[in-house]
């Protein structure tokens, strides 16, 4: 007998919850990038606040919130250059926000309102992604064209660690493989898909060794270290610059609901989830600036004071937009309306004009 292959997977940690950066993290980053990480982060955790409160009084729809993996977007939204292409799948706001996607337009969203995704003024990105892991498969259709062209753009695609059990996630790895493509593939690994732990999704050891099958490499990195994350996301997408796909799996956890239609405290183990709230990415990164003295308390506080600011000018722009239609759920999608179809649509014009007269 040989050993045919063998293969280890390396994990990056370089910001410990103190605040404290190793001595011997290989990367540093300006003061002005961190203080750009902490205002990012703290607009979207103010964002996600309100968005939960505007479905909570019947202003939005269903939301699927952020809090605590704030930090694996924004540090997509640092790494990533204009000209590539963002794939998200649904709880991507960071990344969305720092490729200038308005906040209005992702609260039109999950308003029912898909037209906000188009775009218009970021084309080449794609709009947020519900059907799990088939963001993967247009990812790679994404960067197949952009190898055909020749540019060194490359398109980066983010999922959940349920998603990486669908076929969808596999098929789009292994063309990325087999074609050499300009890829990166990042888990946000929040440890649950809805109410599916991660030990029951897999027994893998790690979900980034699902890489080693498609021929590239696979790391692991501490979702909640924006350091780490950082340089992780760096190397990557400069690999894929020159065909070289990378699987990352950022670890993190899911200190939310899965959706406002959920409620987790009916299956996430309350010592777990204290566990997790330790490890807030925010806060982290907030010891690490105040021991720094890069900023002051003060500072923070007039961030937060800005940043609410930011979020309640989007809100308000959102909420005085037009309102599609009730019936636009049933418009879209035959050229003749079934029968049953045609009966539905009509009771939900009805209830609809009953519920607002
Ligand atoms: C193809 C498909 N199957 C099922 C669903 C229903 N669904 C929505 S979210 C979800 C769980 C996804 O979990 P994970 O990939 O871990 O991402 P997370 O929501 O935890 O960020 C499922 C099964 C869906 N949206 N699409």
């Amino acid at each position: 007998m040989k050993i045919k292959a063998e293969f280890q997977i390396p994990y990056y940690h370089y910001l410990n919850n103190k605040g404290e950066l190793a001595e011997n993290a290989p990367i540093q980053l300006s003061d002005d990038t961190l203080i750009k990480y902490l205002k990012v982060m703290t607009t979207i955790q103010i964002f996600d606040k309100k968005s939960i409160a505007l479905q909570r009084t019947g202003k939005m729809g269903t939301y699927a919130p952020i809090y605590g993996q704030e930090s694996i977007g924004t540090a997509i939204g640092m790494t990533l250059a204009p000209n590539d292409v963002f794939v998200p799948y649904y709880r991507d706001y960071a990344t969305l926000y720092q490729r200038n996607i308005k906040l209005s337009d992702i609260l039109s969203f999950w308003g029912g309102d898909e037209r906000s995704m188009s775009f218009s003024y970021q084309a080449h990105d794609f709009p947020l992604c519900v059907p799990i892991a088939s963001q993967c498969l247009h990812a790679a259709g994404a960067a197949f064209a952009l190898k055909y062209q020749n540019t060194k753009n490359v398109a980066l695609v983010t999922i959940g660690d349920g998603g990486t059990s669908e076929g969808d996630f596999y098929e789009a790895m292994n063309v990325a493989g087999a074609w050499d493509l300009p890829i990166v593939f990042v888990i946000k690994n929040n440890q649950w898909a809805i109410s599916v732990p991660l030990e029951k999704q897999t027994r893998c050891q790690t979900l980034a060794q699902k890489a080693i099958a498609a021929g590239f490499q696979g790391v692991q990195v501490d979702g909640n270290d924006v350091f780490a994350l950082h340089h992780v996301l760096e190397n990557a997408i400069e690999k894929a610059r020159n065909g070289e796909p990378t699987l990352i799996e950022a670890i993190s956890y899911r200190l939310s609901d899965h959706t406002t239609a959920d409620d987790a405290t009916r299956y996430q183990p309350s010592h777990q989830v204290e566990e997790a709230k330790q490890l807030i990415p925010i806060e982290r990164l907030k010891k690490y600036l105040l021991k720094q003295n890069i900023l002051t308390e003060a500072d923070i506080e007039k961030m937060n004071i800005e940043a609410e600011a930011e979020v309640e000018k989007n809100i308000e722009v959102y909420l005085s937009q037009n309102q599609q239609k009730i019936e636009t759920i049933f418009d879209y999608h035959y050229a003749a309306l079934p029968d049953y179809l045609i009966e539905q649509r009509a009771e939900a014009m009805e209830e609809f004009h009953h519920a607002h007269d």
